[in-house]
C-alpha cells in the first residue's frame, strides 16, 4: 500500500507554502505512484470546468504562448472535456515517444525523476473545484495537462525533459534537489522564449494561469534576464505570487545545449555560494529588461 509521499517542501513549490495534506488518494497508487485514470468517474460539471478553463486560455494564448506550445496543444485535440490520457498518448508516442501516466498529485522527487527519465509524464487525475478556478495550491489535471503536455510533442523540449529526469539521481546524491527544482521552476514552470515576434511564454505555470500568462509577457514589474544555468540554479523562487524574475531562453536547442553537461561540479561549487533573491538583479546579468520590483 502506497503511503502519501513525504513531500520535501523546499523541493516541491506547490507544497512549500501550505501545511495541507496532499489531496489525492495515495493509498490506491502503485509503487511508482501511478493510478488508473478514473475517466468514467468525472462528473459532467467537471468536464464543464475543464472546457471553461481550456476556452479561456485558448482564446488568450495566440499572442502570448510560444508557437511550439500552440502546435502541441492543437495536436492534442483536448477542447471538449477532461482528456483521456490514453488518447493523448497515441499522439505523444508518435511525436516523441512520451506518454502520460495518471498520479494522485505531487509525488516524491525520486519517482518523479524516474518517470521523466523514461519519457513518462505524471499527470494528476483530479480537476480543481469551482472555487479554485484562478488559484490552487497543488497541480491538478488542467495545470499538468494543459500546461505541461503540449510541449512534450516538441522533440527538443521532449529531450530536455528526459535529460532533466536523468539528472535527478545526481542531484539527490549531491544534496542539490533544491537547485534542480529551481531549474524546473524557472524553465519548465515559468520559462519565456525569444521569438521574431517578441517574448513568448512556454512555462506550464503561466500558460495554465490567465493572469500570469499576461503578466509574464507584458508587465513592466518583473525582471527578465537571459537564461544562464548557474544563475538559475542559485535563484530562489516565490510559490504563492507572480514571479519577480523570469528567465528568457533564446531557443529550446540553446536551452538543451546549455544544460547538456555534468552538473556534479556545478552543484559542489554553487553549494558554497549564497543563493540569489527572487527580486535581485546582478551586474553580471544579461538583462532583457529591469523590472520595477524592488531589488
Ligand atoms: N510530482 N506529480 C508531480 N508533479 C510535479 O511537477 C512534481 C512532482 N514532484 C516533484 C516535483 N515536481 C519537483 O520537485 C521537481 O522540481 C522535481
Ligand atoms: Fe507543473
Amino acid at each position: 500500500m502506497t503511503q502519501a509521499p513525504q513531500i520535501n517542501p523546499s523541493a516541491n513549490p506547490f507544497e512549500a507554502n501550505t501545511s495541507h495534506a496532499l489531496r489525492g488518494n495515495y493509498a490506491a497508487a502503485r509503487a511508482d505512484y501511478t493510478v488508473a485514470q478514473p475517466f468514467d468517474d468525472y462528473a459532467e460539471e467537471e468536464h464543464a470546468r475543464w472546457r471553461f478553463l481550456y476556452d479561456r486560455q485558448r482564446a488568450l494564448l495566440p499572442g502570448y504562448a510560444a508557437p511550439e506550445y500552440l502546435a502541441g496543444l492543437e495536436a492534442l485535440n483536448a477542447a471538449d472535456g477532461i482528456p483521456r490520457l490514453e488518447d493523448a498518448n497515441e499522439v505523444l508516442r508518435a511525436a516523441t515517444g512520451w506518454e502520460l501516466v495518471a498520479v494522485p498529485g505531487l509525488i516524491p522527487d525520486g519517482p518523479f525523476f524516474d518517470h521523466l527519465a523514461n519519457r513518462r509524464f505524471p499527470v494528476a487525475h483530479w480537476i480543481r473545484r469551482a472555487d479554485e478556478m484562478d488559484y490552487l495550491v497543488e497541480p491538478d489535471i488542467f495545470h499538468d495537462f494543459f500546461g505541461h503536455v503540449p510541449l512534450l510533442s516538441n522533440p527538443t523540449f521532449a529531450a530536455y525533459m528526459e535529460k532533466y529526469g536523468r539528472g535527478g539521481p545526481k542531484a539527490i546524491q549531491h544534496g542539490a534537489t533544491k537547485m534542480l527544482a529551481r531549474l524546473y521552476w524557472y524553465i519548465v514552470e515559468f520559462g519565456l522564449i525569444e521569438t521574431p515576434k517578441g517574448l513568448r511564454a512556454f512555462g506550464a505555470g503561466m500558460l495554465s494561469s490567465q493572469d500570469e500568462t499576461i503578466y509574464s509577457v507584458e508587465s513592466a514589474k518583473p525582471h527578465r534576464v537571459r537564461f544562464e544555468l548557474e544563475r538559475v540554479l542559485r535563484t530562489e523562487y516565490m510559490v504563492d505570487d507572480f514571479q519577480k524574475t523570469y528567465f528568457v531562453v533564446d531557443s529550446f536547442e540553446r536551452l538543451f545545449e546549455e544544460c547538456d553537461r555534468d552538473f556534479a561540479d556545478i552543484y559542489d561549487r554553487l553549494q558554497e555560494l549564497p543563493s540569489i533573491k527572487a527580486d535581485e538583479v546582478l551586474d553580471t546579468d544579461d538583462i532583457v529588461n529591469r523590472g520595477t520590483v524592488t531589488g
